[in-house]
């Protein structure tokens, strides 16, 4: 049996397992299960199905046996923010709560009364969103003190799968800094912040960094699986695992694009200054404590859901060469507008924002899907605008990894938006850089600089400039 390494990679609409494994220096990456995953209404929440979720992760490290693979350890990632509560028994207190959820709608504002949006980015350097944990979580104790007042573990996604495996509790660092309450120079939970927003301190885990050995699998899944193998933290928040598959990080602005695109590079210190506050960068904690300076922008979500409104009548691919063969299509929409975060119909929110902007009304699925790739091709290149006055620095090249590098329409329109030649790939970066955090903790690799380089040789990379878009 081959030995393998699992990466679990969990995104807003589906979870796959990869085996990965290093051969002739080179890594090699296999799927071998995938799982849906889709929001569900429980009362008047939006929430994840956590228990298919974690039925999904075991389907997949049971298939191990029939791909004549032996897993020697097993890292999850998924998306950021969203927790659970458990009570003294370890017993679930609370649903996972979608960050899509309304519950924080208005707390932003709220939270700024008792401390500053200043105090908070100087202390935290976490970009403002209305679903950052810190709201939800003033959001719960504002509508139910009691489960807030009984809580005793705070855990994030994937630390409640690590959890159910091993039996362990911690909070992994990456994932913990998307919270917006831990100290971006301290690298600590901010016992300040906690403080005077009166959350329970105690609920709080010891935060772990990637590469972390969590444990082993508790008894009764051994006996379920019929092996143990070890719990390692990969950088938990799909994003930090992400940027470890970026070839190349100098000079380089990358674009991890999926559900959502994250714009960004890679800095040595955290930038809470400011410039990076007043355009909205966050400092997303990443593996050897670096940071990842960046932006969020809408992304793929918006092409998901108007797939979705035309009843999956097309694919992805189909959207996009409607749109690519649709006239140029002048509307353009502002894509970071809070209306596109979970509206009823995304066709409808895209046509009612441009007739309030008095902007030609899309209205076939290619007008639809080319004003989308217009308008995150625009914000991509006005991100980019943002990093380079914030840095002072000119950057050479745009590389975009994840699902989302594999849409030609897009990558031809940023490098024709912005100049700059554009790398895409590789596709599966955040399961890829998953595995490269267990390949280093289980010392067959020696640090991330290594890892990089095999990545590097061994995943497909495309390059784009600029061309009509119709050639
Ligand atoms: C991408 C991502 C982003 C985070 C968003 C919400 O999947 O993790 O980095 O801002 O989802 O958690």
């Amino acid at each position: 049996m081959r030995k393998c390494n699992l990466a679990v990679d969990i995104g807003a609409s589906n979870g796959r397992v990869f085996a990965g494994y290093v051969k002739d220096e080179h890594m090699h990456l296999k799927q071998i299960h995938r799982f849906d995953n889709q929001m569900i209404k429980k009362g008047n929440h939006f929430c994840w199905n956590i228990d298919e979720l974690f039925k999904g992760i075991k389907d997949g490290i049971k298939k191990c046996n029939s791909a004549g693979l032996q897993p020697e350890s097993i890292g999850i990632d998924t998306w950021a923010v969203d927790f659970v509560l458990l009570n003294e028994n370890d017993e679930l207190l609370t649903d996972a709560v979608s960050y899509r959820d309304s519950r924080t709608d208005g707390v932003m504002e709220e939270v700024f009364q008792s401390i500053s949006k200043e105090e908070i980015y100087s202390r935290t350097g976490i970009q403002f969103q209305k679903f950052n944990t810190l709201y939800q979580l003033y959001s719960l104790k504002k509508n139910n003190p009691e489960i807030l007042a009984s809580a005793r573990s705070f855990l994030m996604i994937p630390d409640y799968f690590n959890y159910l495996l091993t039996g362990k509790k911690v909070n992994e660092y990456t994932n913990a800094t998307s919270t917006q309450l831990v100290n971006a120079h301290t690298k600590q939970w901010d016992q300040h912040l906690i403080e005077s927003l009166d959350f329970n301190e105690s609920m709080f885990q010891e935060i772990k960094p990637p590469m972390y050995e969590v444990g082993n699998l508790r008894g009764e899944l051994v006996s379920e699986f019929g092996f143990d193998m070890k719990v390692f933290l990969p950088a938990t928040h799909d994003t930090g695992s992400a940027v470890v598959s970026v070839p190349e990080l100098d000079d380089t602005i990358y674009i991890s694009s999926g559900t959502w695109s994250l714009i960004g590079t890679e800095n040595d210190n955290p930038n809470c200054d400011e410039d990076a506050l007043k355009y909205n960068f966050t400092n997303e904690g990443g593996l050897d404590y670096r940071f990842r300076f960046l932006k969020n922008i809408m992304g793929l979500w918006m092409i998901q859901e108007v797939k979705r409104n035309y009843n999956d009548q097309y694919s992805f691919e189909e959207l996009m060469k409607l749109a690519k063969t649709t006239e140029e299509f002048s509307s353009q929409v502002n894509v970071n507008d809070d209306r596109f975060l979970k509206p009823e119909s995304m066709i409808e929110e895209v046509q009612n924002y441009c007739l309030e902007n008095k902007l030609p009304l899309p209205q076939t699925p290619g007008e639809i899907s080319r004003c989308i790739f217009n308008s995150l091709a625009f914000s991509y290149g006005q991100a980019i605008d943002q990093i380079e006055e914030i840095s002072g620095k000119t950057f050479k090249q745009i590389n975009i990894i994840g699902g989302g590098s594999q849409n030609e329409l897009i990558n031809q329109l940023i490098t024709n938006t912005t100049n700059k030649p554009v790398y895409s790939g590789p596709i599966e970066a955040t399961a890829i850089g998953n595995i490269a955090s267990q390949l280093i903790a289980l010392g067959k690799c020696r640090n991330v600089g290594e890892a990089r380089t095999m990545i590097k040789n061994s995943f497909d990379i495309t390059t784009y400039t600029p061309s009509n878009i119709n050639e």
